[in-house]
């Protein structure tokens, strides 16, 4: 392989030839593309292998995180950066005359995950082989990802994701790895063997695509495997092959993209069984070529469960143990209930899978008989343990009124539940999980989340990696800590301004391409306000809406009020099937249009919908903020992570005591950061007493009273009816999410966001504050402590 530019050219060239027979000068710009990402794939292949050959002779324990989402993102320059070869490539390309960055934009960013569950679960990949841990991937290979989302006339669109159009180069097929799984069918009792069968099952098989997951500065190179489905060799003899060929198909060409309802629902249990059951009957294989037994198996692997997602994996690895591999009931669950660890990622009820019996029990018919085993002997366990097993039923039971409660089914089968920030995990046991704390004491933890600084500063942000490097020096990439000595300058005035001007500088790429895809000209010195994240009522994207109503209103009503020039940026995805949230864009859109365009505002008050917001715009985005919206209701965002990236990159956080915002509130204190409404305690309070009244909050407050009547009198649409939804759900229907009762809070909060900026030094000061303070919320110390308290994995010995 090549270790230098020379070598690198010679290389390139030779395959362009042999690929597609033809000369350098002649490829086409895709083909070079190809060629570059395929032949960094086979650079890091020799280190693959001998990862692989590390963990199998040193016999270490390895973790494997079942998650049926991973939003990777792109990859071709993550890892030249982290294999160390980025520059080579960057200068030998140049001397060919090609620029790296025409290459990389060519790059599809697979949007294989929905949110910051998925984006998680590949910050954690990063962390895993740059800290050289043992830790694998496990997933779908779902043919159309995330939909792109079109803006048209104010509205969400949807459009399929084809982002393997030019095929995937960095996955790997292995077919000599496949496996069948079995659906539908019947179980019968087989007296000739004395033990269960399951008959007529229609067999599907599995392959699995193998993709690297390349460390930084180690040769440790992990996998994430993707499983696609394809029609299996055991076709059974009574089905039509049209039809069953077409049930294979559906299985990977989807992912759900709507955490809103669980249309579908047999399809995606379907998705649901058939990647954990893969992973399981690989894992089992190769432990058996390594140990000969599964008695170890729990000593050698652990896995993690991403969510109740990939929870049948508890039932299934029961199954594979009893009926394929002789184990009696008592040792199976011994191995299963040690190596299972369940993360629950929202306490959001509407959000908790529960599955139908009958669906459940006619697709997976022995899958379900252990479910019912487990349950019964669980109610066994609780009787023993509690004085009052009657009214602990109610919360635990993991099949009850005819459905099987996924959270409970993975609480009981896991040795390790964690919650994802710390005020998560605190309402996980003193709420909604209660009975089940008290179960089991020890089972529960927390980890709170993290964010690869790798991908979100260094790669993302390299005005701000270079401000750090000729102060701080780069260690920090490899232990995010030392991102603290960055204290040390926070009162130099040099530095302060090259901090503003780093900013400046990101501002400006980001106004470039809102000039270029939303034609609108925005102030680079005007504050850079930004919320994105998924659209959702809890989030409260419609708070942010109402202040910007506000503003606009104000200045209209009052020519003295004038605000600093504030330009509010917005990206949002809304489930397709989400009608309120699909409304949130349109009113965004809408007051964008009238704000925009109305001269007596517009040098003060811009307002941005920048679609399509995934991975890839987030590393526009993040370093451009300096205000960064963090708002849901207390107690309902369950950790956050782009509040991470924004700190990480120098925003101030204006949020809500919620999720790991409390964290970054705690590390900064209340001078670099801004606080604002009810408290997790005061909304339960609010809500339990049930004396809130939105009604009293508009009568009460005449400026609220204008803000929210302008949603029906046609101040943003010729319809009155347009807007007419989420009015009701403010008035009429109470106002769920107590964006009323926050209202005040929030605009005094803003203002206060104003004063501090007038003050460029303050201001400059606490971004610096907030970059220092940000290691702890990198995914490396995240992983680490999931490594020590929960996996008990090493580094691979080297
Ligand atoms: C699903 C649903 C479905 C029904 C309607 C409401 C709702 C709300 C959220 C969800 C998603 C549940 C799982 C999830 O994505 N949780 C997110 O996980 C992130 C990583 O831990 C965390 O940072 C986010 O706060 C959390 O919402």
């Amino acid at each position: 392989m090549f270790k230098n530019k020379e070598e690198f050219k010679t290389e390139f060239t030779k395959r362009i030839i042999e690929g597609y027979g033809r000369p350098l000068k002649e490829a086409h710009i895709t083909e070079k593309f190809m060629v570059l990402e395929k032949l960094i794939r086979d650079q890091a292949a020799i280190n693959w292998a001998l990862t692989k050959e590390e963990v199998q002779d040193s016999q270490q324990k390895q973790m494997t995180y079942f998650s049926m989402e991973f939003l990777i993102g792109r990859l071709l320059v993550n890892n030249m950066m982290n294999l160390g070869v980025y520059d080579i490539v960057k200068e030998g390309l140049a001397d060919l005359d090609i620029n790296i960055h025409e290459l990389e934009e060519l790059e599809s960013d697979p949007g294989l995950g929905n949110g910051g569950l998925g984006r998680l679960a590949a910050c954690f990949m990063d962390s895993l082989a740059s800290l050289s841990m043992p830790g694998h991937g496990n997933t779908l290979r779902y043919q159309y990802g995330l939909f792109k989302q079109k803006i048209v006339d104010g509205y969400q669109t949807e459009i399929p994701d084809q982002w393997m159009s030019i095929g995937n180069m960095w996955e790997i097929r292995k077919p000599k790895h496949a496996v069948d799984v079995r659906f539908w069918g019947k179980v019968i009792w087989d007296d000739s063997t004395g033990r269960f069968k399951h008959v007529d099952a229609e067999c599907i098989r599995a392959v699995p695509y193998d993709m690297p997951i390349i460390g930084n500065e180690t040769t440790v190179t992990n996998t994430l495997r993707l499983w696609d489905a394809e029609v299996s060799t055991n076709i059974p003899t009574n089905k039509d092959f049209r039809q069953y060929s077409q049930e294979v198909n559906e299985i990977c060409q989807n992912l759900y993209p709507d955490d809103s309802t669980l249309a579908g629902r047999t399809l995606r249990l379907k998705q649901q069984y058939f990647f954990v059951s893969a992973g399981l009957q690989a894992l089992i294989k190769s432990h058996l070529r390594t140990y000969k037994t599964l008695d170890n198996f729990h000593e050698k692997n652990v896995i993690q469960l991403n969510d109740t997602h990939p929870v049948l994996a508890i039932p299934e690895l029961m199954r594979l143990l009893i009926d394929e591999h002789d184990y009696d009931w008592e040792d199976a669950w011994d191995i299963v209930s040690h190596t299972m660890a369940y993360t629950n990622h929202t306490i959001l009820s509407e959000a908790l899978e529960k599955w139908p019996i009958d669906t459940m029990r006619a697709l997976l018919p022995r899958v379900y008989m252990m479910i019912e085993e487990i349950n019964r002997r669980f109610i066994g366990y609780v009787k023993e343990h509690v004085s009052n097993p009657d009214e602990v039923f109610n919360h635990v039971l993991i099949i009850k009124d005819g459905q099987v409660h996924m959270a409970h089914l993975a609480i009981v089968g896991s040795f390790s539940v964690n919650g994802v920030a710390r005020l998560h995990t605190d309402i996980l046991i003193h709420q909604e999980m209660k009975a089940f704390a008290e179960l089991y004491p020890t089972k529960f933890n927390n980890k709170t989340n993290g964010i690869t600084h790798r991908r979100w500063l260094a790669y993302a942000n390299p005005q701000l990696k270079e401000l750090l490097h000729d102060t701080i020096g780069d260690h920090w990439i490899k232990e995010p800590d030392e991102l603290e000595k960055l204290m040390a300058y926070v009162d130099d005035p040099d530095i302060q301004k090259r901090f503003m001007q780093v900013k400046r500088d990101r501002k400006r790429i980001l106004a470039r391409y809102i000039q270029k895809n939303n034609g609108i000209l925005v102030n680079v010195d005007s504050i850079f306000d930004i919320q994105v994240k998924r659209l959702h009522a809890y989030k409260r994207q419609l708070l942010n809406v109402l202040h910007i109503i506000y503003l606009y209103q104000e200045m209209k009503r009052n020519p003295e009020f004038r605000i600093y020039p504030r330009t509010f940026i917005f990206g949002a995805k809304a489930a397709p099937a989400y009608f309120f949230a699909k409304k949130v864009i349109k009113l965004i859109n809408s007051v964008a249009d009238v704000v925009n365009s109305d001269p007596e505002t517009s040098d003060y008050l811009k307002v941005v919908f920048l679609e399509n917001y995934g991975v890839t715009l987030a590393e526009m985005i993040m370093p451009a903020a300096d205000v960064s919206e963090q708002i849901s209701t207390a107690g309902k965002e369950a950790s956050g992570t782009g509040n991470m990236k924004f700190m990480m990159n120098g925003a101030l956080t204006l949020g809500t005591l919620d999720g790991a915002n409390v964290e970054i509130h705690e590390r900064v204190g209340d001078d670099y950061c801004e606080i604002f409404g009810l408290t997790a305690k005061e909304v339960d309070s609010l809500r339990q007493s049930g004396q809130y009244n939105a009604w009293d909050y508009y009568n009460n407050n005449i400026k609220l009273k204008f803000v929210v009547d302008s949603l029906v009198d046609g101040s943003w649409s010729a319809s009155r009816e347009e807007f007419r939804i989420i009015f009701e759900e403010l008035m009429n229907y109470n106002d769920e999410y107590f964006l009323l009762a926050d209202f005040d809070s929030y605009i005094k909060a803003q203002q206060d966001v104003e004063k501090r900026y007038l003050d460029k030094s303050a201001w400059a000061k606490m971004c610096l504050i907030n970059i220092a303070k940000s290691g702890f919320f990198s995914s490396d110390r995240t992983i680490k402590q999931y490594a020590d308290e929960i996996w008990h994995i090493q580094p691979v010995k080297k």
